[in-house]
């Protein structure tokens, strides 16, 4: 983005010492917010949060040290905003995974200083590529509250004359240390589809990995924690409007298959996922709305 267009985004939303426009790699505007000891880092392209934590403690969110920063290119780690579709797209491979939200380039709507965290909204509308891929009018909006949480609420409006059907998820990676070392608490007995089967199962204790893991977990809990022992540390991730949590860590073989992501460093991440996925799908009648929400916090490791 040239300097100017950063400039005028600083001179109408930026927050002195809390809220800055920068040209992040290869020249694509992100905000870089600080509240108190939290940072995060906001790439426009995607509405995504690059980066949350807390000075000097581990990162909470993971990116991948091989990720891409190109126009139209989904970075690997933070959080994804997949939308209007989880996964492929239901009937034509030709479309981009997770839907188009994650590699367009959104607007600034607001920014706001809350005292204890520093608010900054982004949103996207239709435009034509948009139509292309998906043939319905809407306005997006993400919200990212940054502080001792941080907090994420995707609203989806339907600003068309006709019903939509869409899915979606927050695709956070979340920094872990040692996958292997980790485990996921409540989702103990939760049904979930296993996407590298197609079968379905019930979850037997806390889900931990040794091996690639897919799993859509339905009628999943209001909240899960991340225990990290590696890390010292556990995050909880409490949802609303979501009725599936996705879980995947791609292990050692699907690790090797993406480029943007080392061989190695599937020990590191693990993705807990705020969705809406599989047969959790909203529809929305002209004029509605709905809000995907997460809010991502450290926890001490109880
Ligand atoms: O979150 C699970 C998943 O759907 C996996 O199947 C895997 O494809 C992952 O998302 C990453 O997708 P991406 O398109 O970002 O490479």
């Amino acid at each position: 983005m040239a300097d100017q267009a950063l400039a005028a985004l600083n001179d109408r939303f930026g927050l002195a010492g809390k809220l800055a426009f920068v040209a992040g790699p290869s020249g694509l505007p992100h905000a870089r917010i600080a509240s108190g000891d939290y940072g995060a880092e906001v790439a426009l392209q995607g509405a995504h949060v690059l980066a949350y934590g807390r000075r000097g403690e581990p990162p909470v969110l993971w990116t991948s040290r091989l990720a891409v920063f190109a126009p139209g290119k989904a970075v690997r780690g933070g959080v994804p905003v997949c939308w209007p579709w989880f996964g492929p797209h239901p009937s034509d491979p030709g479309k981009p995974a997770h839907g188009f939200a994650r590699v367009s380039m959104w607007s600034v709507a607001a920014s706001a200083d809350g005292g204890d965290a520093v608010a900054l909204t982004l949103g996207l509308r239709d435009d034509g590529a948009t139509r292309a891929l998906w043939p319905h009018p809407f306005a997006l909006e993400l919200s990212v509250r940054v502080g001792a949480r941080l907090e994420l609420a995707l609203t989806a409006t339907n600003t068309g004359d006709a019903p939509v059907t869409l899915g979606g998820a927050l695709h956070s990676y979340f920094g872990v240390g040692a996958v292997t070392e980790a485990r996921i608490m409540g989702l103990e007995g939760a049904r979930y589809l296993d996407q590298l089967t197609g079968e379905f199962h019930a979850q037997q204790g806390p889900v931990t990995v040794a091996g690639e893991v897919d799993r859509i977990y339905e009628d999943a809990g209001p909240a899960c924690t991340i225990v990290a022992p590696a890390l010292g540390r556990a995050v909880r991730v409490a949802k609303s409007g979501s009725a599936t949590t996705v879980v995947w860590n791609p292990w050692v073989e699907k690790a090797r298959s993406l480029a943007d992501l080392g061989d190695e460093e599937y020990h590191e991440m693990l993705c807990v996922e705020t969705a809406n996925a599989g047969a959790d799908t909203v529809t929305l009648a002209p004029g509605a709305r709905h809000t995907l929400g997460a809010t991502i916090e450290v926890v001490p490791l109880s």
